[in-house]
């Protein structure tokens, strides 16, 4: 029971549970902005972000080290029921920068966002980047509309779908810093983690948010 409630250690997630509202803003002009390194189905949140694809049914790859099967192995059948249910309510795939918005299941997360972001598999363009920013911006709103106060994005696209990152982290830092400062006046509490898995992937994010914050 502690083990689904999220309160032991996971073999695979060494460190156990880190609760968001913890954590401290990355810098003290950006309240609303935290950087984690780690696993994202650590973090007990609102809602952690999942990098889908349109089936959102999950993952069908064996051992393959992408979030969306992390997310759905450690969130349980229950989430992949609940997808199917959500998919055949659709009755068509999800469109690129679409959420999807489910419980979060066996998780510490209470929800998961589903977003499929944009397959980058020549140059990159103006259009994938605007699809990044729409799934920042569409994920936001869906949470923002069900009330839900902390949201933990992956670095969308970077991984199998092949967006730099190095081009994709200063998108997706100004689309979150441009959502959390028109939405300021209303919901002043909303806390956005960027989560990172690697040192590199770190050092990208560092230098995105050591970029001005603009008033
Ligand atoms: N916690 C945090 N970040 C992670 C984790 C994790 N457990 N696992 C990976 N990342 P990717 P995409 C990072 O490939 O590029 C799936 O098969 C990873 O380092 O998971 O949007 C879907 O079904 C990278 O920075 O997602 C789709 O077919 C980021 O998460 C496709 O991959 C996203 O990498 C989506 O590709």
């Amino acid at each position: 029971d502690a083990y689904l409630r999220g309160e032991r250690e996971r073999p695979h997630a060494a460190g156990g549970v880190v609760d968001v509202r913890a954590l401290p803003p990355y810098r003290a002009d950006d309240p609303g902005i935290v950087l984690w390194q780690g696993d994202i189905t650590r973090l007990r949140a609102d809602a952690i972000v999942n990098a889908a694809n349109d089936a959102m049914l999950g993952c069908f790859r064996p051992n393959h080290h992408c979030i969306d099967n992390a997310i759905h192995t450690f969130a349980g059948i229950q989430l992949r029921a609940e997808c199917a249910a959500v998919m055949d309510r659709l009755g068509r795939t999800a469109r690129t920068g679409e959420p999807i918005v489910t419980g979060g299941w066996n998780l510490p997360a209470d929800h998961v966002i589903h977003v499929t972001g944009p397959i980058v598999d020549g140059p990159l363009t103006d259009a994938h980047r605007k699809a990044l920013a729409d799934c920042y911006r569409n994920c936001l709103a869906a949470a923002d509309a069900r009330g839900l106060r902390s949201v933990a994005f992956c670095s969308i696209s970077t991984g199998v779908f092949g967006f730099p990152i190095d081009q994709a982290a200063p998108i997706a830092v100004a689309t979150v810093r441009a959502f959390l400062r028109e939405r300021r006046p209303d919901h002043p509490h909303m806390t956005v983690v960027f989560d990172v898995f690697s040192d590199h992937d770190r050092s990208i994010y560092e230098q995105a948010l050591h970029r001005p914050v603009r008033a």
